[in-house]
């Protein structure tokens, strides 16, 4: 399947929409009742994983070490999704980059519109994702920017406005493609494999990384929409640094969907598709979507930490035994996120309906 090159129908700002003081939110942005959100919402207390990094860091104690990679272990195998604290990227930066973007959704609709995406290649200010005509949307905006390889770094897409805008994201940038280099070591040590194993599978230091920051306003009728509809990510592992203020993110465990909470500063870590083929489903790239507030926007930086797009990827040979058979066919990271980009976030069907028939 080539590119595809327009929307299927005009774009609308969900910002617009909300600013426009209607109390009833279109038709388009209805759900159907099981996917609404108050259906099977976790007890308060329960939360993913809280991990604190600082044990993998300076010259930590070997035994606070192990204990630090089993629990990541443990996170990846039951929960897909974990929290960490003391991940070295500094408190000023974490609360610069997410608040720089805050002020790009508050600029008029005159400078976001000079960066209006098309699914060519998302990037730039975007308000869909996919292109089935008449789907439901979601209730969000959104800001998309490629940062590795730099070969596909569009210079012009990166907002003129605010001035510091770049500093601050490039600086943001960085810090998160040497957490993805970390974590994907520590997942190689803990799957067994040699330390870089992962890392050289993902393309050594031709890996892609590439952001998209949500914008989420104010819903008047929350209940009957979602911010983000509930999918998997197709890539390898995403960083999401949330909204410290406004909740949203919900995380699904079984049949209920857990609110994530998040602790001051940290940054929330989740497996994508990708590592699920690598590892043969004993990591799990697990479903979750985000819901709106009346009262309150909400802002969140969703940083995808991918595989070269032309490598192919498939159950790492050495976790495949007679008892544990290949589950995934080999695909390229391309092949594989162009399901996503042309039919939107559609639960986890993309990764279950490639399994191999047993
Ligand atoms: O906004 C959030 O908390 C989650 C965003 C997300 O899942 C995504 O961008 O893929």
């Amino acid at each position: 399947m080539g590119c595809p090159c327009d929307w299927p129908e005009p774009i609308v700002r969900v910002q617009s929409l909300s600013e426009s003081g209607k109390t009833i939110i279109p038709d388009q942005y209805i759900k159907p009742p099981p996917d609404r959100p108050s259906l099977n919402t976790s007890p308060l207390d329960i939360n993913i994983p809280l991990i604190d990094l600082a044990g993998l860091y300076n010259d930590a104690d070997h035994i606070v070490r192990q204990a630090t990679l089993k629990e990541i272990s443990v996170a990846c195998r039951e929960w897909g999704f974990f929290q960490v604290i003391n991940h070295g990227l500094r408190p000023e930066l974490v609360d610069g980059a997410r608040e720089i973007w805050r002020e790009f959704f508050h600029e008029s609709m005159e400078v976001k519109q000079k960066y209006a995406n098309s699914p060519k290649t998302y990037e730039g200010y975007g308000s869909r994702l996919g292109l089935q005509k008449g789907a439901i949307l979601d209730w969000s905006d959104y800001y998309f920017l490629h940062y590795l390889p730099s070969s596909l770094k569009d210079h012009n897409k990166w907002p003129d406005k605010p001035t510091s805008l770049r500093e601050i994201v490039e600086e943001y940038s960085k810090e998160i493609v040497r957490l993805g280099r970390d974590l994907l070591e520590v997942f190689s040590i803990n799957l067994g494999l040699s330390d870089d194993y992962l890392q050289n599978r993902f393309g050594g230091d031709d890996i892609g990384a590439c952001l998209r920051v949500n914008f989420y306003p104010k819903c008047p009728q929350p209940d009957l929409t979602l911010g983000l509809s509930s999918h998997s990510d197709p890539g390898g592992i995403t960083f999401l640094l949330p909204d410290e203020d406004v909740s949203g993110l919900q995380v699904r465990r079984g049949e209920q969907w857990i609110t994530v909470k998040p602790a001051r500063h940290a940054i929330i870590v989740n497996i994508g598709d990708q590592l699920q083929v690598l590892s043969n489903a004993i990591y799990k790239s697990v479903e979750h979507r985000v819901i709106v507030n009346p009262d309150k926007e909400r802002v969140s930086l969703a940083y995808f930490y991918n595989p070269k797009s032309d490598l192919l990827i498939h159950p790492a040979p050495e976790l495949v035994t007679p008892e544990t058979p290949a589950l995934y066919p080999s695909m390229t990271f391309d092949e594989y996120r162009l399901f996503i980009r042309t039919r939107g976030p559609q639960g986890k069907s993309q990764v279950e309906s490639l399994k191999s028939p047993k």
